[in-house]
């Protein structure tokens, strides 16, 4: 029997916002990101959203995990010559450091007519000094119980996702995920000069 959203929430598996979404282009940064399940069940179009829409300033935004990610990435990014003094959360403003976050989307259960629904990950994102220019964002999939990481989607940040990265420049960086590698959470990684107020994962059916 699918697990569902209600399900997933009374187990506390859903610490976070799940709301129905309009676009995916623009970030609203209202009061939609505390927290609290608004539904729970699925729709053609939905969102999750990880961290507070705070404008990056009221760090450190509730995350599992926070400031990494769940041990065993941080011990996978490690044996990969990313040690977690390297890691940061979201709304740091540190220079040269990884945000990472674990997302756990409880969107599973809804990917019922794959590969006709698609999946898009948002991070809305601030450039920081000195070389932002070559930074990239990077998922890697995980399920429960399997702690391997394979990575899923590596975009670099320009031009790909937006035509200039400098320090100060600030966008709703958004990038397709390949919904049919997709399980049960996401690992998320931007690199290395820039700051991530929230992350956002749509899905439109
Ligand atoms: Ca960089
Ligand atoms: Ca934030």
């Amino acid at each position: 029997m699918p697990r569902s959203a209600s399900a997933l929430l009374a187990l506390g598996l859903l610490p976070f916002a799940l709301t129905a979404c309009g676009s995916p282009e623009e970030p609203t940064l209202g009061d939609d990101a505390l927290g609290e399940a608004e539904q729970t069940v699925c729709t053609p179009n939905m969102s999750v959203t990880f961290g507070t829409a705070d404008n990056f300033g009221g760090g450190p935004d509730p995350l599992p995990y926070a400031p990494t990610a769940m041990p065993e990435f941080v011990t996978y990014l490690a044996a990969n010559g990313i040690p977690a003094s390297q890691l940061k959360t979201l709304d740091d403003a540190t220079s040269n450091r990884h945000t990472v976050a674990t997302l756990r989307h409880g969107l599973r259960s809804c990917f019922t007519q794959t590969p006709f629904c698609t999946l898009t990950l948002c991070a809305y994102s601030r450039a920081l000094p000195t070389t932002p220019q070559n930074d990239t964002i990077t998922v890697h999939d995980t399920d429960f119980g399997t702690y391997s990481f394979p990575i899923i989607a590596n975009t670099a940040v320009t031009p790909a996702l937006t035509p200039t990265w400098n320090p100060g420049n600030t966008a709703f960086l958004c990038m397709p995920l390949p919904i049919t590698s997709v399980g049960d959470m996401l690992q998320f990684r931007m690199q290395n000069e820039s700051m991530v107020d929230f992350i956002r994962i749509n899905l439109n059916c």
